[in-house]
């Protein structure tokens, strides 16, 4: 933690504190606890800039912040400051010090102050302003675990964090009129938006919504109940093609839905597959939410594509082609494998009484999370 390094916020929060402090829920090992509030206290100079908005990227050794020059101007990014509301609210619990509460809360303040085009989040806001960047509005990849962390914010408070639901709810509703559409062949997808312009794109990343969406279901406002489920399996199904509709079976990193195509890949530089988990969590919630075998029987299909493609000698690699006979592997095991692909995977074919839903939240790398029971006094822990 004394290293002359560089991190990334979001990475190491939802792998690193994240890890460990599902480590600790898990053992009851006093390390565990320790290393991830140290971890904590490490990240907390990234939220020194004029609206609490952090920093992206920050030296632990200097606590000198900075944003990626890429993020429309030097913004942070909507999924990185929107990632890390789970965890450091477990960290105030467990240290019984508030300010890693107060810095999560601060966020969602700066946020319900600003004005939002069409009730839609930005993907991008400049910490030292405090206004939005560029207005690109995803639910993949800069955009999506915000809206997960909004949700699981909620569950894991026992539903108490009223603020948390409307803001998941309102967000699905904006997402729902502004950005999900039907194509001719009846697929559903969730596209992206810019400046109100729609790109018909659906990136590997957005697939986890399906799960979101089931998993939200139940506190859906005006009766809408039934109507989340049936988003949820709507997504699935559209990821499924996804995959279905590639020679691997695995699929491609984006999918379009625009110049004759639906759910293929139609740029060279999507069609990689990089041992991603959003379908297979997608399939896993569905399972639980619904016990429809079909679930299974996908998660079954993304099994043997896994063995038959990506097993190598050291591990599983990720492909440069999903649409190509003959794999190209990039050598790389991504760390979520484990953490999430094999983990949801595992889940999918489990009993639901392991890692209940009424007991655990998943952050958003797979490490699971306990629900912070009433009973244990999580509303004076939470503020
Ligand atoms: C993971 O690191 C997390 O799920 C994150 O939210 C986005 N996607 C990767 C895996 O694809």
């Amino acid at each position: 933690f004394q290293q002359n390094a560089e991190i990334s916020v979001f990475e190491v929060n939802i792998r690193f504190v994240g890890g460990l402090l599902s480590a600790y829920y898990l053992s009851g090992e006093e390390v565990f606890r320790k290393k991830a509030v140290e971890l904590g206290e490490k990240l907390l100079p990234a939220f020194n800039t004029p609206t609490g908005i952090p920093w992206a990227l920050l030296n632990i050794k200097s606590g000198i912040g900075r944003n990626w020059p890429w993020a429309s101007g030097g913004s942070s990014i909507l999924a990185e400051f929107g990632t890390l509301h789970l965890e450091f609210v477990h960290l105030s619990y467990l240290s019984g010090n508030p300010v890693f509460a107060e810095k999560v809360m601060n966020i969602r303040k700066v946020l319900n102050r600003l004005d939002k085009p069409e009730g839609l989040y930005p993907n991008y806001l400049n910490p030292s302003s405090g206004q939005w960047g560029q207005h690109h509005v995803s639910v993949g990849g800069l955009g999506d675990s915000f809206y997960e962390y909004l949700l699981k914010a909620w569950l894991m408070t026992d539903k108490t964090d009223e603020e948390g639901k409307k803001m998941y709810y309102d967000a699905v509703q904006a997402i729902e009129t502004h950005l999900i559409r039907k194509s001719s062949g009846g697929l559903t997808y969730i596209a992206e938006w810019k400046g109100g312009l729609l790109e018909h794109k659906m990136g590997h990343l957005t697939c986890f919504a399906g799960g979101m969406f089931a998993l939200g279901a139940d506190g859906a406002p005006n009766d809408k109940t039934g109507h989340h489920i049936e988003l949820g399996a709507e997504i699935a199904r559209t990821c499924h093609e996804s995959y279905d509709r590639t020679s691997m079976k695995l699929g491609p990193e984006a999918f379009r839905f625009d110049g004759g195509v639906e759910a293929i890949a139609t740029r060279q530089n999507e069609k990689y597959y990089i041992l991603r988990p959003e379908v297979i969590e997608t399939y896993m919630y569905m399972w639980r939410l619904t016990h429809d075998p079909k679930y299974r029987q996908w998660g079954w299909e993304a099994v043997e594509a896994l063995e038959k493609h990506c097993r190598v000698d050291g591990g599983y690699s990720g492909i440069r082609d999903v649409y190509n006979d003959h794999e190209s592997h990039d050598d790389v095991q991504q760390s979520f494998f484990l953490s999430e692909t094999l983990k949801y995977l595992y889940l999918l074919f489990s009993e639901d009484d392991l890692l209940p839903f009424e007991h655990w939240v998943f952050n958003t790398e797979a490490h699971p999370l306990p629900v912070l029971h009433k009973e244990d006094g999580n509303k004076e822990n939470n503020q």
